[in-house]
């Protein structure tokens, strides 16, 4: 291709930490701009409440963090509030790629909750938002390393052997998972995991990840909702029409 038709987004690249609360989404902010921006502590409530954004530097890579709150408490159901005020910053970056991480912490059971918060990420950005946009970010990955302490398995396999609603979503988001460890001073933290989300966003055509795809991507989708349902009726209406005016449903040559 022509260096000419390439065309690269403008900077920056936007990453938008979602998950449910407590997730460690903050945290995992603070590890990726290696200080301590956002606000993170263990609560039995949500401690983020706000959308946060902060600029900075991942590598080489320049990056705008966007922190908010949880998208699902237990009991309370999905925030949409979250999922719109994280929307409004991708409108008005349309220009710019924008990541979503999902965020989840190793060792707890994705729920109905998870599904559901999925499920209106899907609602709000467009069914094939994971392919284009996904990252999963698995935190407490210092658990993992615990777990299978002696056990020859990578968490590439141990992702491999599960099911259900994780294995969906990591299969949605074409194999991208990084495993992280937030624990400690972010400065000195999880070079490893740094580095595996580099490779990953590497890897992503992030032409395909801006603002204004995603709209597109999500219009085009909304045609296919309205046509499949508009040509069903009419080909119900024609056999309606031809049983109520010839007795029959098909053509026939006697
Ligand atoms: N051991 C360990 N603890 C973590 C990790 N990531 C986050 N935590 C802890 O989990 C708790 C919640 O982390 P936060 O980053 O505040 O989580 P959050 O998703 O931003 O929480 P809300 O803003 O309330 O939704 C804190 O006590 C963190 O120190 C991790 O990788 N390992
Ligand atoms: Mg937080």
């Amino acid at each position: 291709m022509a260096l000419a038709s390439v065309r690269i987004p403008t900077e920056p690249l936007f990453l938008h930490l979602l998950g449910k609360i407590g997730s460690g989404k903050s945290s995992t902010g603070n590890t990726i701009l290696g200080w301590k921006v956002f606000n993170t502590q263990s609560s039995t409530s949500a401690v983020t409440r706000e959308i946060q954004r902060q600029r900075g530097q991942m590598g080489k890579l320049n990056v705008e963090v966007v922190d908010g709150p949880g998208l699902v408490e237990a009991n309370t159901g999905v925030s949409l509030a979250a999922i719109d005020a994280s929307n409004k910053i991708v409108q008005e970056n349309e220009a710019n790629a924008h990541i979503f991480l999902i965020v989840c912490r190793y060792g707890d059971p994705f729920s109905l909750d998870d599904k559901a918060m999925l499920d209106a990420l899907r609602s709000a950005y467009g069914s094939q938002v994971f392919r284009n946009h996904g990252i999963i970010i698995m935190t407490c990955g210092g658990n993992f390393a615990a777990d299978t302490e002696g056990q020859n398995i990578s968490f590439t396999t141990w992702c491999q052997s599960q099911t259900g609603t994780f294995a969906d979503l990591l299969k949605q988001c074409q194999g991208r998972v990084v495993l992280i460890e937030n624990c400690g001073k972010p400065r000195f933290h999880d070079q490893h995991a740094l580095n595996k989300l580099g490779e990953l966003l590497d890897g992503m055509d992030l032409e395909s990840a801006t603002g204004r795809r995603l709209k597109q991507d999500k219009k085009e989708l909304k045609k296919w909702v309205y046509r499949v349902p508009f040509t069903l009726s009419l080909i119900a209406f024609f056999f309606l029409w031809r049983y109520l005016t010839h007795g029959r449903l098909f053509f026939s040559f006697w």
